[in-house]
Formats: structure tokens, sequence, C-alpha cells
């Protein structure tokens, strides 16, 4: 069976205010072509599909789209999970529609999908999270857990029993394929081990981390909630990142999805990169007049703009509005060589993000400071594009 693995569409993201649906169509209209062009039989969705518990109905328009678009009417099977991001029950509103177009869309952990055909496919048999599928007598295993949290998986564990009780739930779902054919899993989590943390299980907003030798062996695994893609080959574990970027520190990798085809005693997985619709750029200029050449000169090219500018006095309101004539002009980022204007004038509320975080956890634990792989792991969840929430 030759699976699609994506994740992480965060339709309805805006940036600064920006809406990005234009670019999310673009790229599903690309992701049809690579089911064409490729034959995929099933594609694995591995959550935070939208980007708020909330997503506006054209975000909900173009999720529908996209399933309708992809399925092939039900040619080509869909199995999706909630991320951190989602509303399980939102997402699963429209589970009885969507099966005879082949889609299966999970609410929570554990879940017993109903037997039967979905689309093309036949569910011959289902259990807590695992799936049976049988396609043109090809065969697959896939056990899928939603974003796993205390409050989804209805049970309380600390930080520590975090890692133990993951590893737990995957391997028995994982055992749980009794017949000789691959084994597949889906999940939205935050695997560790690639930053050399080790075992270190801790929770940044709800994000508890799991290190990779917890993982089971199977044929595949497809992850979602990290935005860059990265692989851990010993594990056949993926992750195949956020389809567009979603903020600018994300402008450092490239975008892809991966065709994964199961053979017998290997598994081949193939990057196919995405077209960057519309790029996200950091300028810096020295002055009001080269920042309003920087942003004529800008006009009509595609990108999404952050511009620093280095300023002696604050910016007048007409210079302003000559540099916002550019549309694509995100924000303007003044940078200030006394402190006193400084605190004169502010564009944006953007602070050092270290030392912010040093602040908020002196402030939290009674002015404790951090140790400093604990500041580096928040530093690179956050360059990974992972908002912290506490949904
Ligand atoms: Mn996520």
């Amino acid at each position: 069976m030759k699976i699609l693995h994506t994740s992480d569409w965060h339709l309805g993201k805006k940036l600064e205010g920006q809406s990005r649906l234009n670019e999310q169509k673009k790229f599903i209209d690309a992701l049809e072509v690579i089911v064409d062009q490729e034959k995929i039989d099933l594609i694995l969705l591995a959550g935070d599909i939208y980007d708020t518990y909330n997503p506006s109905a054209e975000a909900e328009k173009l999720f529908f789209d996209s399933i309708k678009k992809l399925s092939k009417n039900g040619e080509v099977g869909i199995v999706i999970i909630p991320g951190n991001h989602d509303n399980p029950q939102r997402l699963t509103s429209i589970f009885t529609l969507a099966k005879d177009y082949g889609v299966i869309i999970y609410e929570r952990a554990f879940q017993e999908i109903p037997i039967g055909k979905y689309g093309c496919f036949n569910i011959y048999s289902s259990n807590q999270g695992g799936l049976f599928i049988e396609k043109n007598n090809k065969k697959l295993y896939l056990y899928s857990l939603p974003f796993p949290s205390e409050a989804t998986l209805n049970e309380t564990f600390n930080d520590i029993k975090f890692n133990a009780r993951i590893k737990e739930i995957l391997e028995f779902g994982a055992q749980q394929n009794k017949e000789n054919i691959p084994t597949v899993i889906m999940t939205h989590i935050y695997v560790a081990g690639s930053m050399g943390e080790g075992d270190v299980a801790l929770e940044l907003g709800g994000s508890r981390a799991i290190a990779i030798d917890d993982l089971p062996d199977v044929n595949y695994i497809a992850l979602g909630h990290v935005h860059k893609p990265m692989s851990f080959k010993r594990k056949n574990a993926y992750y195949c990142g956020s389809p567009l970027e979603y903020r600018v520190t994300e402008n450092k990798f490239d975008k892809k999805v991966y065709v994964v085809d199961i053979l017998e005693n290997k598994t081949i997985v193939k990057d196919i990169f995405l077209d960057n619709y519309k790029p996200i750029k950091e300028y810096t200029v020295i002055g009001a007049k080269e920042a309003i050449e920087k942003s004529e000169e800008l006009l009509g090219i595609n990108e999404w703009i952050y511009l620093n500018i280095a300023l002696e006095t604050p910016l007048t309101n007409s210079e302003i509005r000559k540099i916002k004539n550019n549309k694509n002009i995100l924000e303007i980022i003044p940078i200030i060589k006394t402190k006193e204007i400084a605190n004169e004038i502010s564009y944006s509320n953007e602070q050092n993000l270290e030392e912010a975080f040093i602040e908020f956890f002196k402030e939290e634990s009674d002015g404790l400071e951090p140790n400093s792989n604990i500041t580096k792991l928040f530093l690179e969840l956050i360059e990974e594009g992972e908002e912290v929430e506490t949904n």
C-alpha cells in the first residue's frame, strides 16, 4: 500500500493578521497532483488540521473541499487524527458523510472505529485505536494515537510517567497486529531524543516529550506536531513538518511530504518537496529613507516581509504610511540606538525570547533560574514553530 504522510496544515492560520488561505489552497492543489502522480492508496494526516478550536467557515470549507478532492471519491483512503490545535468533536462532525469518501477521522485515543466499507477500503477488523485496512488485496494495520495529554487520555500521570505511559500505549497498539501484515503508527507528539535531551520528559504548554528509543519497532511511524521535517531512521519514524512556513523561523528548511512504500523487508521513504508559494523574509535597513526605498523595491514581489529598521529618531506617520504602502510588509521592527528612544517608541512587542523565558520561569519558580537545558529546549521548541498553548 502506498502511503502519503502529511501533517500540521493549520488551516486558517494567520501571519500577523494576514490570511494564508490562498497559499493553503495552492498546497492542496499540489497535493492532489502528488496523489495522482504517485498513485497513492492512503493518506495519513497526523494532526493540527486547523489552527484553532473554532476554525473559520472559510478554513472549514477548505478542509471539506480538500478531503473531497484528495479522496478521489473513495479511491484514496484518508485517516486523520486531531492534534493539540484541533477541536476533536468539531473535526469529526462530518465523520458519517466522510465515510463514503474513504475518510476516517479519530476523535479520541483508543477509539474503536466500526468495521465496514469506507469508500474503496474495507476495514475488516478494528480494535481500540487500530484498523485492519484492505484495498485490492493489499493489507495494512494502522494504529492511531491522537495528541495525548492527561485531558485527552482521561488519565493522570506526572512528567516522568508520561514517557513510560506513551511507550506502553504504542507498544500495546502495535502488538494488536496478530496478522503477518505491515504495521504503521500515526501520532501527534513531541519526540525529544533528536535534540540530545536523553530521556528528559518535560511539559511546555501541554507539549510533553517522548524519547526516540521508546517508540516501538514497526514498518513506519507517521509523526505530526513539529513543523520541521525530521527523520529517526532506526525507528522508521518521520516528521513531515508543516506544508507552509508558518513563522519567520521556519524559513530555514524546505517543506515536504513523504511518500512511503512498505515492502516486505524494508520501508522506502521518498521526499516530495513542496513549492514555497510566499516565502517569509526578513530585511534590515538603516534609516527611514532606506526603509522607504526597500518597501518600493519589494513592491509586487510575492513575499511576506519583516522589515528591521535601525533608527536614531522615531519614524513619522508619513514615513510609516509610505513604508506600509507595500501590503506585504507585515511588521516594521525598529532597532533603536538609545534606551530612552526605545522606551519612547514601540511598533511591536517582540521581546528577546530567551530573556522573556528566563524572566517567566523565575516568576513561576520563586526566583529559581532555569537550567541551560530547559532554556535550550524551550528555544528549540519555539524554533520548530510550535505554539506554546495550554488547550
Ligand atoms: Mn501540534
